[in-house]
């Protein structure tokens, strides 16, 4: 089965930070998560490159927007890269292939009769690239997100017939029946669509005369499509929407969006009205989370209040890093990070919960069996009781996008764990039975492992490690494939008696 998932595509005026990071590691966290359940993951990432803001930051560097966009494009491929994220494909729309997709679907709604030319004028807040109506507005006349207050403009546009999918986008957002039942997470946020939504629709301009960094209108060079537009046909360009119609009709329609909430209505309104124009089907779900402020402020590269990946890398290495950045906050909620509550979780979660629990078996094993555990009795209990427990929860809340929760039910398992060794008080044993002892510790090594493999997707590297440590057998992704496939814990388990266990540096230094 295929599945293919998306991240927003990023505007290149800022670097990636936290934000963009929890979207981002987020997706690839569910995308492993996809890949392990053996389906054939499509997870497509990129930037965001034309329209009048970053026409202006470029110009405050002193730079060609190209160059500009080439420049910043790369930070966010580096960004990813550090934070080990396996993207399918990175598009950028500045790229050959998305202005011939754009061209098409422009075209297209065109030749339908979807597009019209109208006399416009509105307030346009620049950092959001939208229209806004006055009562959008704030007391004060601005914007909630930018604080600033729009201008007025006025032009004459190309317009694209929004009005008339009022009923048909409705239908497809409330009806869980229906055959392209569009599913929004959290319930909250979809309520919220569905209140706007039945406030009727307006038409929607599509072009922009004043922005002249953008692909130009198929059928009037003098304008340019709006960047919203644009972006929203990345989702097709990506998957070879003109380059590799194979591809295309393979992937086809999407089965995850993840973004924050402030561009939700883009997504599940404008796009779903765009797709039924050119009569494709619409993606499948769309998953939301909040908004997050940093020390109780709005993170900004230029008021200096962000966490970049680089620093989240730095203090807590990479699979640490990703781990807390998409566990720290409740899916779906706004919520504060800091520094102080970041290192919390990891020394909480990780250096006393996951790092104790494996240290500690491990160091038993060396004091007494010189790292390998003698062959007495295969007791696979443990192993059943953990892997029965994240069973019910943790697919569940994986499949549901509540990351934290599935981290919560790793955590409620590896404390079971350790509190089945504090039980067992195996320091008790090395005097009494040396017998009872090495079957203690080939249990709890089965059981690490179960665990390992669920921490797959959020910690690809340690993971590994782990299994590395406990001496499991075979290639980890192969065995996990199959153990996610049937459920089946191997009869000798995952780690073989006598099997050569490995020492180890700290898996997660304290922190202070
Ligand atoms: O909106 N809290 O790009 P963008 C949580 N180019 N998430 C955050 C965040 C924060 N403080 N800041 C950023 C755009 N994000 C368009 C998208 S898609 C066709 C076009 C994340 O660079 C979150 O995913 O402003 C949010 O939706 C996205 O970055 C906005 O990124």
């Amino acid at each position: 089965m295929k599945f293919y998932i998306t991240t927003p595509i990023y505007y290149v005026n800022d670097v990636a930070h936290i934000g963009h990071s929890y979207t981002t590691i987020a997706s690839d966290v569910i995308a492993r998560w996809k890949r392990l359940n053996n389906y054939d993951v499509f997870f497509l990432t990129g930037t965001d490159e034309h329209g009048a803001k970053i026409d202006a930051a470029s110009k405050a560097k002193c730079k060609t927007p190209q160059k500009f966009c080439d420049e910043m494009s790369a930070k966010f491929k580096e960004a990813w890269k550090l934070l080990d994220i396996s993207y399918t494909d990175f598009i950028r729309t500045t790229e050959h292939r998305h202005l011939v997709s754009v061209e098409k679907v422009i075209q297209i709604l065109s030749d339908k009769g979807l597009i019209f030319k109208k006399k416009y004028e509105s307030l346009y807040c620049v950092g959001c690239e939208r229209f806004y109506a006055q009562k959008d507005l704030d007391e004060n006349g601005c914007c909630h997100l930018h604080q600033t207050k729009p201008t007025l403009q006025s032009e004459e546009n190309y317009f694209f017939k929004l009005s008339s999918f009022q009923n048909a986008i409705l239908e497809r957002i409330t009806n869980p029946n229906h055959e392209e039942y569009l599913e929004i997470q959290p319930e909250e946020r979809r309520n919220e669509i569905i209140g706007k939504l039945k406030l009727g629709l307006e038409d929607i301009s599509f072009s922009r005369i004043a922005v002249e960094w953008g692909i130009p209108l198929p059928f009037d060079k003098r304008q340019t499509v709006y960047v919203w537009v644009d972006a929203l046909i990345n989702y097709m360009t990506g998957v070879g929407y003109i380059e590799n119609e194979n591809r295309f009709k393979k992937y086809w329609p999407v089965d995850a969006h993840l973004m924050a909430k402030d561009i939700l209505w883009f997504h599940s309104v404008i796009f779903p009205a765009i797709l039924m124009g050119l009569g494709l089907p619409l993606s499948r779900k769309i998953y939301s989370h909040g908004f997050f402020t940093l020390n109780g402020s709005k993170m900004s590269k230029s008021l200096g209040n962000v966490i970049s990946p680089q620093e989240l890398v730095d203090k807590y290495g990479v699979d640490a890093a990703r781990y807390l950045t998409v566990t720290l906050i409740p899916f779906g909620s706004d919520g504060d990070i800091s520094w102080e509550g970041l290192t919390l979780k990891y020394n909480e979660d990780l250096a006393n919960n996951l790092g104790n629990l494996v240290s500690r078996i491990i160091k038993i094993a060396e004091k007494c069996f010189d790292l390998h555990v003698p062959y007495v009795e295969q007791n696979l209990e443990l192993a059943k009781n953990t892997s029965a427990i994240l069973k019910e929860n943790f697919i569940v809340n994986m499949d549901n996008g509540q990351l934290h929760k599935a981290a919560q039910d790793l955590q409620s398992v590896i404390t079971f764990v350790n509190r089945q060794i504090e039980t067992d008080a195996p320091w008790k044993l090395i005097k009494t039975d040396m017998n009872k002892l090495a079957a203690c510790i080939y249990s709890y090594l089965q059981a690490v492992d179960i665990i390992a493999m669920y921490l797959i997707p959020f910690m690809p590297t340690i993971s590994k490690k782990i299994w590395q440590i406990t001496g499991a057998r075979g290639d980890m992704d192969e065995v996990a494939k199959k153990y996610f496939l049937d459920s089946i814990i191997p009869e000798n388990g995952f780690s073989p008696s006598n099997a050569q266990l490995q020492v180890f540096g700290i898996l997660f230094p304290r922190i202070c």
